[in-house]
């Protein structure tokens, strides 16, 4: 595969996104919480240096095991290290100010709102002395949503799409055959019917599953009309009652041990699962499928908080996250794509090979690129999600 022209593709699928400024509702947080100024306490503060501590909100399953210990041992800075799974909990966090937080790794298409809202800091490039590993590319096109490349630096990206367990599907279709657009598994009642007893789950978040539930129904996927909503939503209500789960950290477990098996969600999580499973010799055989109506393509970026106490320290991680070996350590442990150019040489080859990590061009070309909708039409997305999941 060509990862240069599949970075590239990526790169051009971002430049037409249209933004608007927009606020949501807050929602209940699935985290592992911690007090992060707790670890403040605990840490010697040099005389004229910044004290020794650096809190950082990620997304779960996101991390190599050796990334933080690396860093702290290097750097005599302690992480205190926290996650969420969607990007409405963050951004309710941000909205509500003194996250406590100096790193948060927000989707490229939130992080824009929130350096509309003013909730970001610039980086400090001087102190970036690893930024010119990054993907010229993919900077020149992430410059579409953050000119001047001024507050994001991404962490690392991939694609909403179906996730299966091949033998319980092919098992629970019998004599159907699989649909020519994957979707259909999770979309259409002649399908969902019969997988519903195997177990059918769907990302916990509106933002995830609207646009593209939009472009299966035939609209656009960042509509900002009302009435497009209605007609998604009544394609989903269809299928609710075939749902059992609504979970976005819990997909890789949940498809790892064989409780569901057809995920809307996340192909690096996809990919984890099927890897989990297989260092547990355990007997499901899971797949990210790449359907011919495309998925939804997310690129997850560092940036400061506003109020962020521990500035430098930020810097040091994200520069420290920018070497090669570190970058592709990330990628080889949990599946995703980096965009980091000096970095492809040290991702393992099975993981470098694998066509639904780094997709080929022609599949970029099909993803929905990142966007965001109005104020009122979010409104109306996170009600009408609301009402899908209970089922009202
Ligand atoms: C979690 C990674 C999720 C990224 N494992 C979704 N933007």
């Amino acid at each position: 595969m060509d990862m240069n022209s599949t970075k590239y593709l990526i790169s051009m699928a971002l430049i037409s996104i249209g933004l608007v400024t927009t606020s949501c509702g807050k929602q209940e947080a699935e985290t592992t919480e911690a007090k992060p100024d707790a670890a403040a306490a605990a840490a010697p503060v040099a005389a004229g240096d910044e004290e020794k501590v650096l809190n950082i909100y990620n997304w779960s399953d996101y991390l190599a095991e050796d990334t933080i210990p690396n860093f702290e041992k290097e750097t005599g800075i302690k992480v205190r290290y926290d996650v969420f799974d969607s990007n409405e909990i963050l951004h309710a966090k941000l909205m509500a100010k003194n996250t406590g937080y100096d790193i948060v790794v927000p989707s490229s298409n939130w992080a824009k709102l929130q350096i509309d809202g003013g909730l970001l800091q610039k980086l400090d490039k001087s102190k970036l002395t690893n930024y010119g590993n990054l993907d010229p590319d993919i900077l020149a096109q992430m410059a579409n949503l953050d000119p001047g490349n001024e507050y994001m630096v991404d962490w690392l990206w991939s694609y909403t799409t179906v996730g299966i367990n091949v033998d319980k599907v092919k098992t629970a279709l019998g004599d159907m055959p699989m649909p020519e657009n994957a979707w259909d598994l999770v979309f259409d009642p002649k399908y969902t019917s019969k997988l519903k007893s195997r177990g059918i789950t769907f990302l916990d978040a509106p933002s995830e599953v609207f646009p593209i539930a939009l472009r299966y129904v035939g609209k656009a996927p960042h509509s900002n009309n009302a009435d497009d909503y209605k007609v998604a939503y009544e394609m989903l209500a269809k299928v609710r009652p075939d749902i059992k789960k609504f979970s976005s950290g819990g997909q890789i477990d949940d498809l790892a041990g064989g409780n569901v098996c057809v995920a809307l969600g996340w192909a690096g999580d996809f990919n984890l699962a099927r890897n989990r499973s297989i260092e547990n010799k355990s007997p499901q055989n899971i797949e990210a499928l790449i359907t011919s109506m495309g998925g939804y393509m997310f690129m997850d970026t560092m940036v400061i908080p506003a109020d962020a106490k521990h500035v430098d320290n930020a810097h040091k991680f994200i520069n420290y996250i920018l070497r090669p070996e570190v970058h592709a350590g990330l990628t080889n442990a949990v599946t995703y794509a980096n965009p980091n150019k000096a970095a492809t040489q040290f991702v393992d080859e099975e993981v470098r090979n694998n066509k639904t990590i780094f997709l080929p061009a022609e599949d970029v070309k099909k993803l929905i690129p990142p966007g965001n909708v109005d104020n009122a039409t979010r409104r109306v997305m996170t009600r009408y999600f609301t009402q899908f999941k209970t089922g009202a």
